[in-house]
């Protein structure tokens, strides 16, 4: 048995991808709620444009925080699935598949509309009651993520988002309003999703300046502190509790044995990778932060105090996204890939998706590997999964052996770092319900083992149906990894 006896088998989702019910009882705007399709690579840089990350066109934001839909635009996450109306349906959808945990985030706004208040508003809490409640009574432990790419619109407007100090205080007394509330009904928290995009999505978008990576880095800081004072409060609230990173995982190989390459490669993963995980795992930052930040002629707002709160709050966990890998050189490369996470050179020995991420399960080997030598903790892979076109046949299947197969094969790849002697202990799969694609804005761009009826252009009926891969994942959670 290669799966340890408690492995936690799951799925995972991000509210502002699933809930919509943007403007349901007493909700606040998010970046996210006034960002078109298309757009949310902008909001994921954390520079908050409200743009069109791929066409750089500026998108039109409603004038007060209540938000009203502007005319002619469509803003795919204010409905998304609906979740927020059909949490009772998916998660006895979720169970039915044997679902040990389940992540999902809290949005911001339900609880602090605009996100500097000191009172929450109550509807909001109690949504998440019911939601967790929905989860025990099937036995599913909840894994909640702090904040997954959601800002308070009005903190980005009135604040400058994490470019300014105080966004450290508004998230810390959210993140403490969470910890309270939630004691006895959640004990798993990620404090940011993929916080590692920041300085990552500099270097492939745009030819980033100087001061981009400036604000990034500043940025980034401002969240590490954050990061770690909600880990110190949720630790008082609850020893119990499990708190972790969340880094955007992925593997970069050298294209080619010239030293050069290989240096540049060791380099890359220290900004993308490392540099994060570091600092949340270890307390401090590491000895190349200074030739990094030196690079882009970097000088940080870092207090004594900060230093302090980094090093008391360090990470119980270490969780990772695993999609693909990626090849780096120094040389001129005649074939590249373009896919939004990885932009340069094209590995000949790997099969690309139609989005063109690298299919590369051994890669997800390798990173464990890695990062289990690093840092001696707990190992997740709180995402997971291959963005495809479905079919609805007319009796309603959906067949997806392609979804199915990919899984199988990085299942296999868990399995064989954990033989290797990797410290693993979960893994949820990414939209194990159909959600809107956060690069893309799309629908149909699905990771669902769930099929959802609703189109890029909003239409659908919202039905939920189940796909071939949600028959197969239910026999791979009851064999414990064995049936796959
Ligand atoms: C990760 C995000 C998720 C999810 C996933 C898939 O970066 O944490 O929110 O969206 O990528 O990406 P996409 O939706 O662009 O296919």
């Amino acid at each position: 048995m290669k799966f340890p006896k408690n492995f936690l088998w799951g799925g995972a989702t991000a509210a502002n991808q699933v809930e919509g019910g943007y403007d349901a009882d007493g909700r606040g705007m998010t970046i996210l709620d006034v960002t078109t399709a298309g757009g949310l690579h902008a909001g994921r840089q954390q520079t908050y444009k409200y743009a069109d990350g791929m066409t750089g066109k500026e998108a039109e934001i409603p004038q007060d925080a209540a938000g009203a839909v502007l005319p002619g635009e469509y803003y795919p996450n204010q409905v998304a699935v609906d979740f927020y109306h059909h949490y009772k349906e998916d998660i006895a959808l979720f169970a039915e598949m044997g679902f040990k945990v389940y992540r999902m985030s809290i949005s911001w706004t339900r609880i602090f509309p605009h996100g500097d208040e000191q009172e929450p508003n109550q509807a909001g809490l109690d949504f998440y009651h019911k939601v967790f409640a929905e989860l025990h009574k099937y036995g599913i432990e909840p894994l909640v993520t702090i904040s997954h790419f959601e800002n308070p619109l009005y903190l980005e407007r009135h604040y400058g988002g994490w470019n300014n100090r105080k966004m450290i205080d508004f998230y810390v007394h959210f993140a403490e309003t969470l910890f309270t509330e939630y004691k006895d009904e959640v004990k798993y928290w990620l404090t940011f999703n993929e916080i590692n995009n920041t300085i990552m999505f500099l270097d492939l978008f745009a030819n980033a300046k100087d001061e981009q990576y400036q604000a990034a880095y500043q940025q980034l800081h401002y969240q590490y502190v954050a990061s770690a004072k909600a880990v110190q409060i949720g630790h008082k609230i609850d020893p119990d509790n499990q708190i972790g990173c969340m880094i955007c995982g992925i593997t970069s190989y050298p294209l080619t044995p010239d030293p050069q390459d290989i240096l540049k490669n060791r380099h890359d993963w220290e900004q993308n990778i490392f540099y994060s995980g570091d600092v949340q795992c270890f307390g401090e930052y590491p000895s190349y932060a200074k030739r990094l930040w030196a690079q882009h002629d970097v000088k940080l707002d870092i207090t004594d105090e900060d230093l302090a709160e980094l090093k008391q709050g360090t990470v119980d966990l270490y969780t990772f996204s695993y999609y693909m890998s990626s090849a780096v050189t120094t040389h001129e490369t005649k074939e590249t890939v373009g896919g939004n996470f990885t932009i340069g050179a094209k590995n000949p020995y790997l099969q690309y998706s139609e989005w063109e991420w690298a299919d590369d399960p051994m890669g997800l080997q390798y990173y464990l590997e890695v990062v289990n030598d690093r840092y001696h903790l707990p190992l997740m892979v709180v995402e997971n999964g291959l963005g495809a076109i479905d079919k609805v046949e007319e009796d309603g299947s959906i067949h997806d052996p392609y979804r199915i197969e990919y899984m199988q094969e990085h299942i296999k790849a868990m399995g064989d770092a954990i033989e290797n002697g990797v410290n693993l202990v979960g893994y949820t799969s990414w939209g194990c319900i159909d959600l809107v694609s956060a690069g893309t804005g799309q629908m149909s761009k699905r990771y669902g083992m769930i099929y959802v009826d609703r189109n890029d252009d909003g239409s659908g009926t919202l039905d939920r149906s189940r796909k071939d891969s949600f028959y197969w994942y239910k026999d791979v959670i009851a064999s414990n990894g064995e049936k796959i």
